[in-house]
């Protein structure tokens, strides 16, 4: 073999050893793999099935990461769960599985006026063509899990 060829060898199965893959029924952006449920779930039950499949609901971080989930929405035409959730202290939304806080600097797309709490019972979030909303924890709604990629697994 050619040096060149051994390069370009090497190159090519170090890509395919750093490529990222996500199971049938998942779709890459980034570095996560996402699902959009086919069944509807209270945000709770939604969270225990992402967690069944190895992941979370999804937490939406970068307006990149929200407009991907809004183009991949747009055709299904529902409003699906994300990890976001006040149900721990009102007002106080975090994201239900890092346990991160949702600060004035960081990225959110709530529709115009949400959150309100309205009848003082909405403690989670969905996300309906690219904005959020808090509704009622308890509703039945179709639901985005997010798991890593795996590119970044280590290996031996
Ligand atoms: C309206 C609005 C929301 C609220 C839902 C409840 C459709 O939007 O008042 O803030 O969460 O109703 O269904
Ligand atoms: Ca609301």
């Amino acid at each position: 073999m050619s040096p060149l060829t051994t390069v370009l060898l090497s190159l090519l199965l170090l890509g395919f050893a750093a490529s990222s893959n996500c199971p049938d029924g998942w779709v890459h952006f980034g570095t996560s793999c996402y699902h959009f449920s086919h069944d509807t779930e209270s945000m709770p039950v939604a969270d225990l099935v992402c967690q069944h499949l190895d992941g979370h609901l999804v937490e939406i971080e970068s307006s990149e990461e929200n407009t991907y989930l809004a183009s991949k929405a747009a055709a299904l035409k529902a409003s699906f769960w994300t990890g976001l959730s006040d149900m721990q202290q009102e007002s106080v939304w975090l994201w239900y599985d890092s346990g991160r806080h949702l600060t004035s600097t960081s990225f959110q797309h709530w529709f115009p006026n949400e959150p309100n709490n309205a009848g003082m019972d909405e403690n989670c979030a969905y996300i309906s063509s690219g904005s959020w909303n808090d509704a009622p924890c308890h509703l039945a709604l179709h639901y985005i899990c997010e798991k890593d990629d795996g590119s970044s697994e280590i290996v031996g």
